[in-house]
């Protein structure tokens, strides 16, 4: 058994033991919300959390007199990821900006009586994440450095648009050798290429967001090159080898097999057991940003919910050891919603014409077939619906963020949504244009929504 392994055992049988105490885990309803960074998981979950907690007050129906009372947060046991800060997310979508982006790992535990559940008060917990830990899912799902390195490898090679950025670093795996500095440098600047690319495939992610939460600064690719590390430090460095180099090149292999062992047991593992223990994911889509970004970020995502739903698989290394750990205490994952997220942000007739749900069925479907025993459905949804249509044409009205210091809100056109994702397309072919958000002041009243109330009807169950 691998180091890496024994210490998933030893983690997975201690956690066990933690959450055993503080409570019968088959009751309660374990709840993640996962999307690449800026995907709107912290949003889509202050808003969800406004609405349980004044329910009945945002046009939130979670069926004919069903109603929610008593709501309240649970503590949290120590050891356990930060609470979830609601109440100042909130407040921020209040004075019309949207939370920070998430740097580490939180939780929110609530419980509340629901009118149709005659006897059980509902008990949920929600875990939110920084986004850019989904990119490292391959390392999760891989113990093995030569398996991450050729699934890596495979997905830089494989891509026009990533194999622009990394072209310099395959180009040297193919030298008769290399160095350990020489391969760190080049893959870092890969890393660099592709966070400027704005591709959400950066892993190690610490590259762009290290282990105590700093994000990579702008600058040239070069620069970020020479600031950051690929790994926790700079001495715990790694980067993807081909298999030829390592067979030839031990001595490498040794190294950065420790470091990228080193790297999943601090790094990943911890969010990925969080991740694996779901019994109801939420997975989020940002259809106007894929949109915008380009075929290739469509590409990066797309590969980051296959590695992801890999992970979630319970033959996967990670879905064995959560398994035999917490098959007593544990109920399985059950349910996933696709949310395409930020729906206000299309015009509504891309929603009722079905174009918006139809792009998000293509894009998961393969993931979806990867868990079949699943229960899984599709939804459009904004948790934050800033925006208004226009009557009869394809423009919004909302507080655009371009051009708009003093957040008015403005009329702007929209593109129409494709049929289906095209062959190819490039970045800005879509202009969707950012937001501020439109949320009441006043906190009896939940911020505005569309479709929240169907995600949440089938993941709570
Ligand atoms: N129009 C609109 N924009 C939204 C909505 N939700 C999120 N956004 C936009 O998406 C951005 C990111 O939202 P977050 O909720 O912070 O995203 P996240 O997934 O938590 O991102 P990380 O914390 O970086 O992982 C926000 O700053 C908004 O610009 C929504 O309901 N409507
Ligand atoms: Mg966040």
């Amino acid at each position: 058994m691998t180091d890496s392994l024994r210490q998933l055992y030893r983690t997975a049988g201690r956690q066990a033991g933690e959450l055993k105490n503080l409570v019968n885990l088959k009751d309660h309803t374990r709840i993640v919300i996962t999307g690449i960074a800026g995907g709107g998981k912290t949003v889509f979950l202050t808003s969800l959390l406004s609405h349980l907690a004044e329910f009945g007050q945002g046009g939130f129906h979670l069926g004919k007199g069903v109603d929610i009372t008593d709501f309240r947060e649970l503590p949290i046991s120590a050891g356990w990821p930060a609470s979830f800060a609601h109440s100042s997310f909130r407040e921020e979508l209040a004075r019309g900006r949207w939370p920070e982006k998430t740097t580490d790992c939180s939780r929110y535990v609530c419980q509340f009586k629901r009118s149709d559940w005659k006897l059980y008060k509902q008990k949920i917990s929600f875990f939110d994440f920084p986004g850019e830990r989904v990119a490292d899912a391959a390392m999760a799902a891989f113990q093995d450095f030569g398996h991450w390195s050729d699934h890596i490898l495979g997905h830089l090679r494989g891509h026009h648009a990533c194999s622009e950025a990394a072209g310099p670093y395959l180009e040297h795996l193919r030298s008769k050798t290399v160095s350990l500095q020489s391969v760190l440098k080049l893959y870092r600047e890969t890393l660099a290429r592709l966070i400027l690319a704005f591709k959400p495939m950066v892993s190690p992610s610490a590259f762009l967001l290290d282990s105590n939460g700093v994000p990579a600064s702008p600058g040239g690719y070069e620069e970020i090159a020479s600031t950051r590390f690929s790994g926790i430090s700079s001495g715990e460095q790694f980067a993807p080898l081909s298999a030829r180099i390592r067979a030839e090149q031990p001595e490498l292999v040794r190294e950065m097999s420790r470091n990228y062992r080193q790297y999943r047991k601090k790094m990943v593992l911890p969010v990925y057991e969080n991740i694996s223990m779901a019994g109801s994911l939420v997975v989020l889509v940002d259809i106007p940003s894929l949109l915008a970004g380009g075929v290739g970020r469509y590409n990066d995502d797309r590969q980051i919910l296959l590695d992801l739903f890999e992970v979630l698989r319970p033959k996967s290394d990670m879905g064995y050891l959560l398994k035999k750990y917490f098959s007593f205490t544990l109920k399985n994952l059950s349910r996933v919603a696709f949310v395409a997220a930020k729906a206000d942000m299309v015009h509504p007739m891309d929603i009722e014409n079905k174009r918006m749900i139809n792009l998000l069925r293509m894009m998961t479907d393969r993931a979806r077939r990867m868990l079949p025993e699943v229960r899984s459905d599709w939804f459009v949804c904004s948790a934050c619906h800033s925006t208004f249509a226009v009557e009869g044409r394809r423009r919004l009205r909302g507080k655009i963020v371009y051009d708009n210091p003093d957040g008015e809100f403005k009329e702007f056109s929209v593109p129409e949504l494709p049929e289906t994702w095209p062959e190819s397309w490039k970045p800005g072919e879509y202009p969707f244009y950012r937001v501020y958000p439109d949320a009441p002041r006043n906190y009896l009243l939940p911020p505005r929504h569309t479709g929240l109330d169907q995600v949440f009807k089938f993941i709570a169950g």
